[in-house]
Formats: C-alpha cells, structure tokens, sequence
C-alpha cells in the first residue's frame, strides 16, 4: 500500500493526490504532515518538505518525481501520452507552470499575512512571472485540456497552481496576470467539476477553514 504525507492546503501534496485519485490508485493519506527542519523528519523528507510518498518502507520526495512514479507503477489510466515527443511536450508545460510560474510567486505567496515586500522582490517577481505567463499561453492548448485532448499530469499541476499565481499577482502586482490568457478561467471551472478535482478542492477548502479556527 502507498501512504501519501502531507497536508491538505498544500497545492503539491493537493496535485499528488488528484492524481492518486484520478487514476484510481488504491491509497492511504496523512493529511497531518507538515514540513519540519526537525532531524526525525528530515530522515523521511531531506528538504524538509510535504508531500512525500511512503512505499513499500522507502519515501519518495518530490512530487514531479512522485507523479512519474505513479505513472510508471500505474499505467493503466495514464496521465501521459505515449509517444515520445507528446510525452515531452506535458513535461514542458509542467515546468513552466511550476518552474516558472508557481516557483516564481511562491517569495511573495509568504507575504500574503501583510509582511510587507521589498521593492526589489516585488520588481523580480513582476518581470519573471511575465515571462512565465509568455510561456505558457504560447504552448497551452485547451482542447479542453491544457496539453490537448487527454486529461495530463500538468491538468493537476495546473489546477494547484495556476490559482496562486492570481492571488499573488492580483495582491502584489495590481492585476492578474493570467487574464493575459482567457481561456484559463472556464478551464480551470472544467477541471473542477470533475469528481477528484471537486473533492480535492473542497477539502483543500475544509481544511484552510480549520487551519483559520
Ligand atoms: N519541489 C517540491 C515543492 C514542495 C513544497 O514546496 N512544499 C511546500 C508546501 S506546499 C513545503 O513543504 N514548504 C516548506 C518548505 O519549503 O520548507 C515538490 O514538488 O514536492
């Protein structure tokens, strides 16, 4: 049995588990993980980070790592084409959603609690996600799913990820970056009434209320 770890507000250990759940993975969850510098949890997550996947007695990290595993050990409703180069080009979009767009947000996602923000970061931050959104609308394609016509690994990137980069930009950059590409929100609204991402997504909500409490 595999152990997903981590907590449910978490947009990665939330892409993981649509995954899991979209491909019908039989499963088990700690949802009460949390990132630590602590030693003993160091030795079950290195960076410290949520999520990790416990198989078999070993932990796996990293959940681009993870969604590749779940892919290789579960083919059977895959979230990647097979040919080669249509394989690439999801990976493609997942970097640049996660590289280049929530990586690039996440300094300024911290500030969010009314830290204020340095010119500087702020100044970065304004140029690089620019570049990120670029990239993005030159090679999504909404067909109705944002690498074509199959539901993909960076669909579930997309979904935890491309919501931040409003937020942050919204917040801290005076507009939302992504209505530079249109055809995000109803693709966003599609996802989301599909069963898993609905029931992610509603628990993701459950649980920042309880976190609020
Ligand atoms: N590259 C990592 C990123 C995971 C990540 O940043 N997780 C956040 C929670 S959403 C975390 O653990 N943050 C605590 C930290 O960075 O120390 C992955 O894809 O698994």
């Amino acid at each position: 049995m595999i152990k997903l770890c981590g907590f449910r507000i978490s947009n990665y250990h939330n892409k993981v588990r649509i995954a899991l759940l979209e491909k019908d993975v039989p499963h088990e969850e700690n949802e009460n993980v949390k990132p630590s510098q602590e030693a003993d949890y160091l030795e079950k997550s290195p960076m410290g980070k949520v999520p990790y996947l416990e198989v078999d007695g070993e932990c796996l990290r990293e959940s681009a790592v993870i969604m590749e595993y779940l892919e290789d050990a579960y083919p059977a409703r895959p979230l990647l084409p097979r040919d080669p180069l249509a394989r690439a080009k999801v990976r493609e979009l997942n970097t640049f959603i996660e590289l280049h767009l929530e990586l690039v947000v996440r300094p300024l996602y911290r500030h969010l609690g009314g830290k204020p923000v340095p010119d500087e970061l702020r100044q970065r931050a304004e140029k690089d996600v620019a570049k990120g959104v670029r990239s993005l609308k030159a090679v999504a394609k909404f067909e109705p799913y944002i690498a074509g016509t199959e539901l993909t690994i960076a669909d579930c990137a997309a979904f935890v990820h491309l919501p931040l980069v409003t937020l942050v930009t919204k917040n801290f950059l005076g507009r939302d970056f992504l209505e530079d590409i249109p055809q995000v929100k109803p693709y966003l609204k599609m996802l989301g009434e599909r069963p898993a991402f609905a029931r992610v997504n509603e628990d993701r909500r459950a649980a920042t209320a309880a976190a609020k409490k």
